[in-house]
């Protein structure tokens, strides 16, 4: 893939971690409205259903290319608490770092991503499991994924609470929101 304007390309991830603290888990939490859904790490390994070679895009500029991820894509995670009406999907770290997306478009081709180049993720790119979003910039990609959430009530999120786009999208560079 060509590389979208204003990145770069480096060879090798950059580990990006806010949090302080991450507590190790072995689960996910699936939400809508009033159903609530546990599924442990086995369990999501066999709902995996998608394998795709992508390149992560940080807002700052860096690219990485030509991964391969595997993971469960968004419909089934969807399908699997009967989400059909919601306005954003809510996403929520082990430690504490959050970020959300739009029920648009832009998302229709995320999932969760349980192995990069046929490995289980490494710690640090987020071991058990992150969001993938490849039409996003990567600090949608939440690494250690505790709590997806879909939901109509407006999300909170680290980088867009501090002026960074809530929509994200690499193809129209949406870095800062324009107030
Ligand atoms: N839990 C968590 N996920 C996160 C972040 C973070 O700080 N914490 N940073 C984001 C940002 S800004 C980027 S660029 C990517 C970096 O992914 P990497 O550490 O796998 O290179 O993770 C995203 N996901
Ligand atoms: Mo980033």
């Amino acid at each position: 893939m060509p590389l979208p304007k204003g990145q770069y390309l480096i060879k090798d991830f950059i580990d990006i971690t806010i949090e302080k603290n991450i507590p190790e888990l072995n689960e996910l939490e699936i939400i809508y409205k009033d159903i609530k859904k546990t599924l442990s790490y086995n369990e999501l390994l066999n709902l995996i259903d998608t394998k795709v070679i992508l390149d992560m895009h940080c807002v700052d500029g860096w690219s990485v290319a030509n991964n391969e991820f595997e993971g469960i894509s968004i419909n089934t995670i969807a399908y699997l608490v009967n989400a059909v009406n919601f306005k954003y999907i809510a996403l929520q770290s082990s430690g504490g770092y959050k970020s959300f997306v739009f029920n648009d478009d832009s998302i229709i081709n995320s999932f969760i991503c349980l192995k990069i180049n046929g490995k289980p993720l490494s710690k640090p790119r987020g071991y058990p499991m992150r969001f993938v979003a490849p039409n996003l910039y990567a600090y949608k990609w939440v690494k250690y994924l505790e709590k997806i959430e879909f939901t109509d009530d407006k999300p909170y999120g680290y980088w867009e609470d501090r002026g960074y786009s809530q929509k994200a999208r690499v193809n129209l560079q949406e870095r800062f929101e324009k107030n």
